[in-house]
């Protein structure tokens, strides 16, 4: 939602509180919205043994939400023993810092509306099918849940310092279209990659998009694309690497960066570790 108002947002924001949190009223889902529900779990979880890391295969398995929409009560039962953290019932996008603050303690915010059926495949608001299949399994691994705790620090931070635009990629390149280098091949664990039934496949056997190794302050630096798949991916050794990253005080690389130009999300560097270059021709998605 950075740098954009809040009238055009799906989601019914007159009944939250004042942190924006709702109830999920989950007694209000139609059993066309569980059927459906259904539909899109079977498609994406059938993708997942293939595509996904290790760490989200074992935790979506271990869940089992396939049947019908999730309750949220039901599975802070299980992830607040897990990792401390709990999912709060959102209307839909939030402002950045209520976003950050959720975050930062340990809170991850989940819409609570359902796309259409004519939405199956691409939707470009995130829906309750995206925040939960997408966010939900990986935030019971341990290190990443801190990385996500890192994050919403980090972002209240950069809140203060006008650097949220650079921040932001961050959380795109990783937490949304991230990959990971696995004994088994590439494999992700991206939210966006992983709730999207024609992404996943793309991001890791096509040989359109680059695929370059995690950098820091290079991925800070590099803009991204909300309307199509992506350019570019970038590959984490590990969940430790993503946490270790993200312990600095970030001030000076926003000093830093800022008296540079962005790279387009095309861009490939001399400096960059390339696990596949791209053969992108431009406008071809
Ligand atoms: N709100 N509900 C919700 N989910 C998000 O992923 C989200 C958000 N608000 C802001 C936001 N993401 C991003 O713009 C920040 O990471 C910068
Ligand atoms: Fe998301």
């Amino acid at each position: 939602m950075t740098g954009e108002t809040q009238h055009n947002l799906r989601g019914d924001y007159s009944r939250m509180r004042p942190d924006y949190t709702v109830e999920q009223e989950w007694l209000g889902y139609s059993p066309e919205q569980h059927e459906l529900w259904r539909r899109l779990y079977a498609r994406q979880a059938a993708l997942i043994p293939d595509y996904a890391c290790d760490e989200f295969r074992d935790a979506l398995r271990d869940l089992d939400f396939g049947a019908a929409i999730p309750r949220f009560d039901a599975i802070n039962a299980k992830l607040e023993p897990a990792t401390d953290w709990q999912l709060v019932a959102v209307p839909g996008l939030l402002p950045d810092l209520t976003f950050f603050d959720h975050l930062a303690h340990r809170r991850f915010p989940v819409t609570v509306w359902l796309r259409e059926p004519a939405e199956f495949d691409y939707i470009v608001e995130p829906d309750i099918f995206h925040d939960f299949f997408g966010h939900v399994p990986m935030l019971f691994n341990p290190v990443f849940a801190n990385y996500m705790q890192a994050y919403g620090r980090g972002g209240i931070k950069a809140h203060e310092l006008g650097a949220i635009e650079m921040l932001a990629r961050l959380y795109w390149y990783t937490v949304e279209f991230g990959l990971i280098d696995t004994k088994r091949g590439l494999r992700t664990y991206g939210a966006g990659i992983l709730s999207s039934g024609g992404e996943i496949g793309y991001c890791l056997e096509s040989p359109q998009p680059n695929r370059i190794g995690f950098d820091l302050l290079r991925i800070m630096q590099t803009l991204y694309k909300i309307d199509s798949y992506q350019e570019s991916y970038f590959v984490i050794r590990d969940f430790e690497q993503l946490f270790d990253a993200t312990a600095p005080d970030f001030t000076s690389y926003y000093e830093r960066l800022k008296e540079r130009e962005p790279y387009a999300a095309s861009t490939v560097l001399a400096s960059d570790k390339v696990y596949n270059r791209g053969k992108l021709v431009s406008g071809a998605i």
